[in-house]
């Protein structure tokens, strides 16, 4: 096998053994090579047949978004259900080419690109994890019910020049920024889909404590599941605890006024193989990021949407569009949950603070300029991203303590559970550390830096702002994409660099981007304050 799109790559350069460090086998890499094979052959023949695949556009378009999804990292480890989905895609093809009356595209080999010259390997790779990443993104939009046509094509029309054996580097560099361009519009879409359906999310207090009684862990990102669970288990006896990622649902109006959602258990994704062993509940995972269930609580595992686990049970989608969420809930029922009240973490008794969207940051913008303005806030730190096993990471909660009282800390996606246990405090009656939710949530943090600027009279790059970024897997690819698009200068990258970055490639993000990896935490405040 050969995988290198995730951070914790083996030797900081690729997969290539029997199994990946995600647990990912040599079969099952070598599946989502042939399906995203297929999807590009897909692509191709919409490419070909515009006219004929109009008509069946949504249906090709969501089927691409599934088959992208499936192959980010921890999502898919399941190689009957990879094998089903390839089935798919050709299906897919085949009626396309049919209704156009024009050949189908061949699938393309990944091994062309895994064994392309260096920088045309790079660049690659840095589109069609960017599309990856992208793809899981309008893939939640389209649970909502929302779809942006400029985002699907561009999913083709990406997919598709991957087998453009002549492509170099003076069109695969312009491609990547133009995934970067066309994710803005794609977390734009999640965010109206998102806020939309479940209100503007507002400062919220989480718990942490489990309460005595039946309960279900619910993981990953997608927001319309956690509805529909919720919905179900009303009036069951059933309480609902989320994890990871989903710790922002409590911030939503529409999601937070069940009673039943009750509180967050545990921590970032990393930690879920501790966090889950002696659970008196199940566990059900959206979306990344899945690790191997321990034996320990294989049998309470269960996946829904792109996730598939051999072995897990998976709720899939019914022929009316819904899900039947009731194996979940028997299982929890039987299960019993704790008899006394229980903390899973160690700082038993505290609460997460989130809901800092750009909803509610805009809304005290006010505050927040003339703070600047009479000097009580110095700085604001963007710090955020994936979290992940490395012990590189610590350097993201040292980084945060350390940043001076009179700056300001802002947080996204799951990295924020190295440090969103700390008080740092408050400046100008605000938290110096609010929580602006998922990683897609990225978008919020990009408006609230725009509409800064543009009070101040200045460009982005003028602001007191500093993004520190951590990254995991390909969702982070298309943020930093976008970031780049938008011409984001002085981006601090860790835990370490991607192992597709060539150094080429490197070269160009530092000197046009100036990218820098960070080094320590003291170093690197100093640079940035000094
Ligand atoms: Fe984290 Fe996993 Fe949200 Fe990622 S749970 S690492 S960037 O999937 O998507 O932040
Ligand atoms: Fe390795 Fe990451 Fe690929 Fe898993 S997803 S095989 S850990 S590079």
């Amino acid at each position: 096998m050969f995988c290198f799109q995730c951070e914790q790559t083996a030797g900081c350069a690729g997969c290539t053994s029997a199994a990946g460090v995600c647990g990912k086998k040599a079969p099952t890499a070598r599946l989502q090579d042939e399906l995203t094979g297929a999807l590009v052959g897909l692509a191709r023949t919409v490419r070909a047949s515009e006219s004929g695949a109009a008509a069946v556009r949504p249906a090709t378009d969501d089927l691409v978004m599934e088959g992208l999804f499936a192959t980010v990292t921890n999502v898919d480890f399941d190689d009957e259900e990879l094998r089903r989905l390839i089935g798919r895609v050709h299906a897919e093809r085949a009626r396309i080419a049919e209704a156009a009356g024009t050949e189908a595209a061949p699938d393309y080999e990944l091994d062309e690109l895994w064994n392309a010259q260096e920088d045309v390997r790079s660049l690659k790779s840095l589109v069609l994890f960017g599309l990856r990443g992208m793809a899981a993104y309008a893939y939640h939009a389209m649970a909502l019910g929302y779809r942006d046509e400029a985002v699907s094509a561009f999913l083709h029309e990406g997919l598709a020049s991957l087998a453009d054996a002549e492509a170099g580097a003076d069109v695969l560099l312009p491609l990547a920024m133009k995934v970067g361009e066309v994710n803005l519009a794609c977390m734009e879409l999640l965010d109206r889909a998102n806020t939309e359906t479940f209100g503007t999310p507002e400062p919220t207090q989480v718990a942490r404590t489990v309460e005595p009684g039946p309960f279900i862990v619910v993981s990953g990102h997608d927001l319309h599941d956690l509805k529909l669970l919720l919905d179900q288990t009303a009036g069951r006896g059933v309480n609902v605890y989320t994890h990871g990622e989903m710790l922002p649902a409590h911030a939503y109006p529409e999601l937070k006024r069940y009673p039943h959602l009750k509180g967050n258990l545990g921590t970032a994704w990393q930690n879920q193989r501790k966090e889950f062993a002696d659970l008196p509940a199940p566990v059900l995972f959206t979306t990344n990021c899945l690790m191997p269930p321990a034996k320990s609580y294989a049998d309470r595992v269960f996946t829904t949407g792109p996730v598939a686990y051999p072995g897990a049970a998976h709720i899939g989608m019914n022929e009316g569009g819904g899900k039947d969420f009731g194996p979940v809930i028997e299982r929890a029922l039987e299960l019993g949950g704790f008899s006394e009240p229980h903390a899973v973490a160690a700082d038993e008794g505290s609460e997460f603070t989130t809901g800092f969207g750009h909803g509610t940051v805009l809304g005290v913008a006010d505050t927040v300029v003339d703070a600047v303005k009479q000097g009580a806030i110095s700085h604001f730190f963007l710090v955020g991203g994936c979290d992940g096993a490395r012990a590189g990471r610590n350097y993201f909660r040292d980084f945060v303590q350390q940043t001076p009282e009179d700056s300001v800390v802002l947080t996204l996606a799951c990295g924020k559970f190295r440090f969103n246990d700390l008080d740092l405090g408050t400046i100008g009656g605000l938290p110096r550390l609010m929580d602006m939710g998922q990683c897609n949530d990225a978008y919020g943090a990009i408006k609230v830096a725009v509409a800064l600027a543009e009070t101040f009279g200045c460009g982005v790059n003028d602001l007191p702002l500093t993004l520190v970024l951590s990254w995991y897997e390909q969702k982070a690819v298309c943020i930093l994409l976008t970031l780049l698009h938008l011409g984001i200068k002085g981006i601090y990258l860790g835990p370490t660099l991607p192992a597709f970055v060539s150094p080429a490639v490197l070269d160009v993000l530092v000197r046009e981007f100036d990218v820098h990896p960070v080094s320590t935490p003291e170093q690197d405040l100093a640079a940035i304050l000094g």
